[in-house]
């Protein structure tokens, strides 16, 4: 079972006296709030709020007010819409507008540029991004989707460290939404995080917010995703690169390319009407079980086989991915599972993947066979074309399906790309797969992360030794009420507020005085807020400044459980 905990640390610059309300002017659709109007915090001058908010996010939770939304058919994906000029731009002169995804075929997109400048001044990386709803065939199979820029997966950010990334989402779609930017610590920016019910409100249909943050202390692969209900599954993520001046440095093996290849596990219907299923009493945490999978969003399927679904094969994003690498060099692969659910093994036939990054983190190389890759992960791999006998190889995603609950007739249960060894930098998709080796290792069965202790940071980062807190939390399922299953941390099985953000409430909270926020010495410098909070709803941890804190989770549930901390770096 996927379960998503969010922490959110760090304090807010601009924090506001009223967050709440804040949030209802967002949601009623009173006015478009510029940027500054809705986020324009005043200084909390006490302490730095260190607010942690412990969550359960059922993985297919009920997306929020969901209406039957009406799709528009598109039968391209390859145009994003141009990219204008903002008022925020014309105001600043160092922004670099992004014109790269609106001037180039998307298959281009995710081949990072050979040409980047790692010593550039600190500069803020403008887009501008319109979210709608529209029909799409991925695999062949039509069905409404979400996407940015009328492109799937979403747009490329790629940053150097240091620089401002600003974002200003439009949201034309039925329903709520908001990015949120996952690995990001935002120190400092804490309600850029664009989590829902957490660290900010919901932009309603039809409004615009702008995301504004600085990325410092980190750099690598990271992605960003929807975080409102599940429309991240819909099609609302992309990845997130981050340069650092010393990125030659730090990866040990030096490479002629460097490219982005996104896993993701595939629906054919939308998360709304999988989550209601989901969610249903007598729905014993089973979790719905994907009807395919897709590298960067694309695959083939045999319409034959799906004579209840409105398909075709033969347009142009369909079929096999295809990358074109130059012969005897060595690729960059930044592997990220972007999907909902399933974990990947993925493998390139006769060629060893040497990881030198795993999560933002630069590591010493270790050959695999095969790479075990769970939702959210991030693994860079260097691939060595140096076979002499071929010039083309299979790549192979294969989704676990031991950890599915139940067998779904309609699936086909991994996805295949192509890997030609040729001068050109172009990738395309393709409908012939080359006939190569598959390694003979037995296929992996258990729902296993990938045993990373024997990977080696090249920065070693000591873990703090003084630890100022400790919680212990039990993560389960649990059937209760009207038979309905639902996950918890110890008792509280977590319910988001969009109208009343904790952290929101925090600060509002600490600006009055309320007795309730106030740090309990008795409890130690972070404690279980129990009196602001309702626990059975809403476990949050809380804290004066910057503490450590120590979480031990034991999962009870017979599936994986990859927390995610979000804004910290676990070590
Ligand atoms: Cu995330």
């Amino acid at each position: 079972m996927t379960m998503d905990e969010e922490v959110a640390l760090g304090d807010s610059p601009r924090q506001s006296s009223d967050g709440n309300s804040q949030c209802r002017a967002l949601l009623d659709e009173e006015k478009i709030l510029s940027h500054n109007e809705a986020w324009c915090f005043k200084w909390w001058q006490y302490a730095l709020l260190f607010l942690i908010s412990v969550i359960l996010l059922v993985p297919f939770a009920i997306n929020l007010a969901y209406k039957g939304p009406s799709w528009e058919k598109t039968s391209h994906i390859d145009t994003p819409q141009p990219v204008t000029a903002s008022k925020d731009q014309s105001e600043s002169p160092n922004v670099t507008q992004s014109t790269k995804g609106a001037s180039s075929p998307r298959e281009d997109e995710y081949l990072l540029d050979p040409a980047w400048n790692y010593e550039a001044a600190p500069t803020i990386r403008q887009y501008n991004w319109t979210l709608r709803e529209t029909e799409l065939n991925p695999d062949g199979v039509w069905r409404p989707m979400l996407l940015i820029n009328n492109q799937f997966p979403g747009p490329l950010i790629e940053v150097n460290e240091h620089d401002t990334i600003r974002v200003t989402v439009n949201n034309q779609m039925t329903n709520s939404t908001a990015m949120h930017w996952h690995g990001i610590y935002q120190n400092g920016t804490n309600s850029m995080d664009g989590t829902v019910g957490i660290t900010g409100c919901p932009i309603a249909p039809g409004l615009s917010f702008t995301y504004e943050f600085k990325v410092r202390g980190q750099s690598g692969t990271y992605w960003y995703h929807a975080h409102q209900g599940n429309q991240a599954s819909d099609g609302l993520v992309g990845p997130l690169i981050i340069h650092s001046r010393n990125e030659k440095q730090l990866q040990q093996l030096q490479y002629a390319s460097d490219r982005i290849i996104m896993l993701s596990d595939h629906y054919h219907d939308l998360s709304g009407i999988l989550a209601r299923k989901y969610l249903a009493p007598d729905m014993e945490n089973a979790e719905p079980v994907p009807d395919g999978a897709l590298i960067n969003g694309r695959a083939i399927r045999n319409c034959d086989d799906l004579p209840h679904r409105k398909c075709d094969n033969t347009t142009s994003n369909v079929g096999f991915p295809a990358f074109d690498l130059e012969p005897n060099r060595h690729h960059r692969l930044r592997v990220i599972n972007v999907g909902a659910f399933a974990e990947f093994q993925f493998q390139i036939d006769e060629h060893e993947l040497a990881v030198t990054e795993v999560d933002g983190t630069d590591v010493q190389p270790i050959n695999y066979h095969r790479l075990n890759i769970n939702p959210a992960q991030r693994y860079s791999v260097v691939v060595h074309t140096d076979k002499r006998e071929r010039t083309k190889s299979r790549m192979r995603a294969r989704m676990i399906t031991h950890c599915f609950a139940e067998p779904n007739p309609y699936m086909v249960d991994s996805v295949q790309g192509v890997i030609q060894y040729s001068s050109n930098s172009e990738a395309k998709a393709t409908t012939k797969l080359p006939d190569t080796m598959d390694w003979n290792e037995a296929i992996g069965l258990e729902c296993k992360d990938l045993n990373t202790t024997e990977l080696v940071p090249v920065q070693v980062v000591a873990a703090p030794t003084k630890v100022d807190a400790f919680f212990y939390l039990r993560s389960n399922f649990e059937i209760g009420a009207y038979r309905l299953s639902r996950g918890k941390f110890n008792t509280s099985s977590w319910r988001a507020d969009v109208k009343s953000p904790t952290l929101f409430r925090s600060i509002d909270g600490l600006q009055a005085k309320n007795a309730s926020f106030d740090a309990e010495q008795d409890k130690g410098p972070v404690f279980v807020n129990n009196r602001a909070f309702d626990q059975s709803a809403q476990l949050t941890i809380q804290s004066s400044g910057v503490q450590t804190v120590d979480i031990l989770i034991s999962n009870f549930d017979d599936g994986l459980v990859p927390p995610q901390l979000s804004q910290a770096t676990v070590r």
